[in-house]
Formats: C-alpha cells, sequence, structure tokens
C-alpha cells in the first residue's frame, strides 16, 4: 500500500529541506518506497480533517491503510522498521540506531530550534541580544560532544542507519546557520548524508514543491 505524507503547501523554508517532512521523505527514498503527498495549507492544518491526524495540527503526517501517525521520529521509526535498509540486524545494533534517533531529537534538536525560535520571535525584545548567545553556547556545547564522539567515524554507529539519517536532518539547521565551522568533522557528516542519493531526490522531490508553489 502507497504511503500518503503531508508536507507545506507552500514552505517557508524556501525549499531549503528544512520542514521536517523532509526526514520522511528522505526515509522513504532510502528503502525505495513510493509514496504520496498531500499538500496542506497553514489554515488546514489547523481544521479538523488534520487535526483529526494531528493533534498539533502540524505536517508532516504518515497514513498507511488504516495507520495514521505524526510525529517525524516516529513515522521514520515505523519506515525503519517496516522495510529492510535503515537499521541493523542485530537487536543490540538496532537499539543503538534507535537511540542516535532519540538523540537527534530530543538532545540536538531542543536548541537549535529554541535558536531559531528567539530569532523569529523576540529579535525586538530587550533581553534577545543576551539570550541568543546562551542559546547558542548551548548548541555549541552538543555540537562538541557529537563532534568528539563522531570522531573520524563515517556514521554514528557503523553503516548508515535511521539514527544518521535524523542526526542528519537536525544537523542541516545549524549547518545552514553557519554554525559547523567549527566542527570540520560534523560538516563533513553533514555533506556525507546530504549527498546521498536517496537525499538528494527526496530534497529535489520537496524543493519542486516550493518552486511550483512559486509560479
Ligand atoms: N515534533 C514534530 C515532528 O517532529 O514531526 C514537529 C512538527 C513540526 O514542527 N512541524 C512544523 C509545522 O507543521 C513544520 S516542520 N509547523 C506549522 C505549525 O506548527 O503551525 C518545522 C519547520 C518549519 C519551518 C522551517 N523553516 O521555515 O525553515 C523549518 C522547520
Amino acid at each position: 500500500m502507497t504511503p500518503t505524507i503531508t508536507a507545506f503547501e507552500a514552505s517557508p523554508d524556501r525549499g531549503r529541506g528544512l520542514a521536517r517532512d523532509m526526514r520522511v521523505r528522505w526515509a522513504l527514498e532510502e528503502v525505495g518506497q513510493p509514496y504520496d503527498v498531500r499538500l496542506v495549507s497553514f489554515e488546514a492544518m489547523k481544521q479538523p480533517a488534520h487535526l483529526a491526524l494531528h493533534p498539533f495540527g502540524q505536517i508532516p503526517t504518515y497514513e498507511e491503510g488504516d495507520l495514521a501517525i505524526f510525529e517525524s521520529g516516529a513515522i521514520v521509526l515505523h519506515i525503519a522498521e517496516s522495510h529492510p535498509g535503515l537499521l541493523p540486524a542485530d537487536v543490540h545494533g538496532r537499539t543503538r540506531a534507535i537511540t542516535w534517533m532519540f538523540a537527534a531529537l530530543n538532545t540536538m534538536e531542543p536548541p537549535i530550534v529554541e535558536r531559531e525560535m528567539a530569532k523569529l520571535t523576540e529579535v525586538d525584545k530587550p533581553w534577545f541580544e543576551q539570550r541568543l548567545p546562551l542559546i547558542e553556547a548551548r548548541i555549541h556545547n552538543r555540537l562538541g560532544q557529537l563532534s568528539r564522539h563522531l570522531g573520524e567515524a563515517e556514521w554514528l554507529e557503523g553503516a548508515f542507519s535511521a539514527g544518521d539519517l535524523m542526526m542528519v536532518g537536525v544537523l542541516m539547521r545549524p549547518g545552514g546557520a553557519q554554525l559547523l565551522g567549527g566542527y570540520p568533522n560534523l560538516a563533513a557528516y553533514l555533506a556525507r548524508g546530504q549527498a546521498r542519493p536517496a537525499f538528494e531526490r527526496a530534497f529535489a522531490a520537496q524543493l519542486a514543491v516550493f518552486e511550483a508553489s512559486q509560479s
């Protein structure tokens, strides 16, 4: 059964692959699963039909037969568990890869999102100039720790896994904001992930939606 995901009708990321449907598209491309996309507007995301799929009124969602789920992490995990290719076969390796998915979403991503939200909503507030360096210090703390752990390894746990997919998806945001300059191994890791043919296909599909929304 071909799954259907939802994505922004006109993404505010302007086709940079930052909206979280990108991770889902990438996972589907990695495992060779064709998919349909239903584009939604910001207004439609807050309407009952979409809220029935996503209680927080966001994208992405994933529908496959009588399964309907939300949260990019849960969706990518479901894809990885349903197809070979994104999780190691042995239980310990599999659990380690899933651990990295959680690390990307729960440990790395929060300060990165906080920085973006502050830049979006607090830039005119009197505390902004003092707050931004504090947030960036938290991001650099995590980037430094991740960089030391990765060292010269290609991927986080042996072969490329759903853990790397999620981590690269998260690093795209500070990567785009030039925060990876002091971490050449993380910059190379990000570039390695983005050079994967499955990433390139997913990125092109997401970009095509943005370009169509502009014409
Ligand atoms: N925890 C959820 C998940 O991982 O799926 C978070 C989902 C989420 O934040 N969805 C966002 C959304 O639907 C889109 S991806 N927002 C609309 C709303 O909340 O009303 C986040 C995002 C949005 C925009 C950019 N950008 O412009 O660069 C980047 C990332």
